[in-house]
């Protein structure tokens, strides 16, 4: 299939584009849209109202969805955070940008999509969460947080150097963000990077929203009392929120008095004073412990154990997670007021998503990794520019790795022919590509680590989905997401499905083979 030919038809079609660069005619205006990129860290499809509306309710997504679409299968390609961020700046897959885990460096050197629009004439700036390591490149301005970054008083990463900042870390980011956004010139097109931090793990609330979700008891899910027969790898995965090891009651819970102990070090070290609890001024951590204190007491006057305490740390990591992505909704909206106070609204791309989906509970589980649909999915919901008609839901199958081909189309960019990504402009011109997919590859590589989910790729289609999970093991599963949308029963040696395992199977390995993935299975 040859994306570049397929995808930059209809964008032809409607005049709306021609190439910037290396192109002799410019027979057509392009549009060349401005693009505002809003990405969070570990917010998932459950936890927003426009998703799901029995946990949260976050009214500035909302806002960006209302007047646009919502796409309601959105997916990664690789669940963990500096991977998905080296999909979404190359457009493609993990094993050809080489960033296939976390620990893995990424080649700033290589062929990006804000490169591309730099050179196209587009000024980029990228603000907030980078996680792909070395000086990123492409653009005009960057200010990043080193490594996964701080809640209070963070440090930033720029071309002059590192500074600490105070304040709470999504007011910080939105400052820079709407500061650059004044600072820019007004002449030339722009593509914008909002990367939160929150709501990543160890989910602290700003003070202000210390209070908020405190009445709420949430439901417990379905699978919170999952256990994980037939599903090899899920028994060993180390993520699961009634184990002490995997969600530790001080770094994650706070229950921290002064004298608790905690296995998490480093950054999370509440001790130290660079770690997120010792960075907060004299006055925060009075109120901080004046919410969390009352709490801390009550929980250890109930001496809870078992489901208790499962339940009582499940409802804890709700709230937290919760208030902590409520500041990132609240400055989402103070970006949105400026974008239209400035008159920007009918001329912009504005992409609300996240770097993966996370487990709320689902599972008995936080953190993401796994195939499974809570990780895999990823929110994305768009203000479309005037002329982009396309309103309401995008059901169609996308991925992280096709918003670079989009966005270059948008700048009137030839698509490079080496990435894998397919652009979804189509989609929101209301129009149909000429190649819809009918499947997704996902190729997750971050084992031995952290929470322990072994190495696994497969493919999910419209219906099914297959999994092999390999290395140090060797099994399959296979669902019928129409049958069983929770994802609790492998079917892998089930007669009845035997014939459409192997053509999952023979899909599978054609997908391997069109990406060029140098992992694969053989097929027998
Ligand atoms: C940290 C977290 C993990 C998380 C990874 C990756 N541990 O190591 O729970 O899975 O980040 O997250 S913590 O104790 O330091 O919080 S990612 O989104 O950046 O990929
Ligand atoms: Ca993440």
């Amino acid at each position: 299939m040859n994306f570049t030919t397929s995808i930059y038809k209809p964008l032809l079609l409607t005049g709306a584009a021609c190439c910037a660069v290396g192109c002799a005619q410019k027979e057509a205006t392009p549009k060349r849209y401005n693009i505002v990129y809003i990405m969070t860290d570990d917010h998932t499809e459950q936890m927003i109202s426009c998703y799901n509306k029995r946990f949260a309710h976050t009214p500035n997504i909302d806002r960006i969805a209302e007047n646009g679409v919502r796409f309601t299968s959105s997916f990664v390609a690789n669940s963990i955070s500096g991977p998905s961020r080296a999909c979404l700046m190359t457009g493609k897959h993990s094993h050809k940008n080489g960033k296939v885990n976390n620990d893995h460096n990424f080649d700033n050197d290589q062929q990006t999509m804000p490169k591309l629009l730099q050179t196209a004439g587009y000024q980029t700036a990228m603000i907030g969460k980078w996680h792909l390591g070395g000086t990123p490149q492409g653009f005009d301005y960057w200010e990043i947080l080193p490594g996964q970054g701080d809640y209070y008083q963070p440090d930033f990463i720029t071309p002059n150097g590192r500074v600490r900042e105070t304040g709470y870390v999504s007011d910080i980011i939105t400052d820079k963000s709407i500061n650059w956004l004044e600072s820019r010139q007004e002449d030339k097109p722009f593509c914008l990077f909002v990367h939160h931090k929150g709501p990543h793990r160890n989910w602290m609330p700003k003070l202000s929203d210390l209070s908020a979700y405190e009445d709420s008891v949430f439901p417990l899910p379905e699978t919170f009392y999952d256990d994980y027969a037939g599903r090899v790898a899920a028994q060993t995965a180390e993520m699961r929120i009634a184990s002490e090891h995997d969600m530790d009651l001080v770094n994650d819970n706070k229950v921290y008095t002064g004298t608790e102990t905690s296995r998490l070090s480093g950054m999370y070290n509440w001790k130290d004073s660079l770690g997120s609890y010792g960075r907060m001024s004299a006055a925060e951590k009075e109120q901080w412990n004046a919410f969390y204190g009352p709490i801390i007491s009550d929980f250890k006057a109930r001496n809870l154990s078992g489901k208790e305490l499962a339940e009582w740390k499940y409802q804890r990591y709700l709230k937290d997670y919760i208030k902590t992505a409520k500041a990132v909704d609240d400055n989402i909206g103070r970006l949105l007021d400026y974008l239209e106070k400035e008159g920007l609204m009918e001329n912009t791309l504005i992409v609300y998503t996240s770097d993966q989906g996370f487990y709320m509970g689902e599972h008995g589980w936080f953190d993401k990794r796994f195939m499974y649909e809570e990780s895999l999915r990823t929110p994305l919901v768009m203000h479309l520019p005037k002329d982009l008609k396309r309103r309401g839901d995008v059901t169609e199958m996308v991925q992280n790795i096709d918003h670079a081909p989009t966005f270059l189309e948008i700048a009137g960019v030839q698509v490079p022919q080496d990435i894998q990504g397919e652009s979804y402009l189509p989609y929101l011109m209301g129009e149909k590509p000429e190649h819809v997919r009918d499947a997704i590859y996902y190729h997750y590589q971050e084992y031995p680590a952290e929470h322990a989910v072994k190495r696994h790729y497969g493919i999910r289609t419209e219906r099914y989905k297959l999994i092999h999970f390999y290395n140090d093991v060797d099994e399959w599963e296979f669902f019928d997401l129409q049958k069983d949308s929770l994802e609790m029963n492998n079917l892998i040696n089930d007669p009845a499905y035997a014939q459409l395992i192997e053509e999952h199977k023979v899909k599978l390995k054609a997908l391997q083979e069109k990406y060029d993935d140098p992992i694969r299975f053989e097929y027998q």
